[in-house]
């Protein structure tokens, strides 16, 4: 399907077998690892993508920062921190939106026409699944309106059941 002048692709698998341009990472205020996606990006990736992620000095929530993917497949991990759902004041909705535009922004700023996004924040930072895929895509929706750089974004699911509750919400997207 496509939003705006994006291709959309819902896909379920493990983000770091990814063949994109770049990939985000769910990661946390310290940029220095973690369990989760954060994880598994800094195991497959290696020392070279922590050793970037020491020079930001962390990273507020709904912010991104780039790294090199290390011994990944794609070129570039982008980092970004959603928020720990409930501990925001009210806020939770806006820092989730962000930590999505923010990425693709700064995306756009190096020229990445192909990225994948895990679902930030609905693990350890427990954010309810079907709240946060409509934010999803109203980052995209809103982030494509100026877009003229990012030609397919892609919604990698871990599990089958949050795969599924991303498809029934994007089939039932009124097409455009
Ligand atoms: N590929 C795609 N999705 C994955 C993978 C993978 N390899 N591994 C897990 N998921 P989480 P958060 C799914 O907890 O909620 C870390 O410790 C997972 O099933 O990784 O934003 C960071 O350092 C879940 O649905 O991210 C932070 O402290 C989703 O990715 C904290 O967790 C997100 O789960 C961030 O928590």
């Amino acid at each position: 399907m496509k939003i705006g002048n994006i291709e959309i692709q819902i896909k379920k698998g493990d983000i770091t077998e990814e063949k994109v341009d770049a990939i985000v990472n769910a990661a946390n205020n310290s940029l220095l690892g973690g369990g989760g996606v954060d994880g598994a990006i800094h195991r497959k990736g290696g020392p070279r993508i922590l050793e970037q992620c020491i020079k930001h000095r962390g990273c507020p929530t709904g912010e991104a920062r780039i790294t090199t993917a290390g011994d990944l497949p794609c070129r570039y991990v982008i980092h970004t921190v959603g928020p720990i759902y409930g501990n925001n004041n009210g806020m939770d909705e806006i820092l989730l939106f962000n930590a999505y535009f923010n990425s693709l922004k700064l995306a756009q700023e190096y020229g990445i026409k192909t990225i994948s996004f895990p679902s930030i924040s609905i693990g350890a930072y427990s954010y309810p699944i079907h709240d946060a895929v409509k934010i999803v895509y109203n980052a995209i929706k809103e982030f494509s309106k100026t877009n003229e750089i990012i030609e397919e974004i892609n919604l990698v699911l871990y599990s089958d059941e949050n795969h599924q509750i991303y498809r029934d919400f994007f089939d039932k997207l009124p097409q455009n």
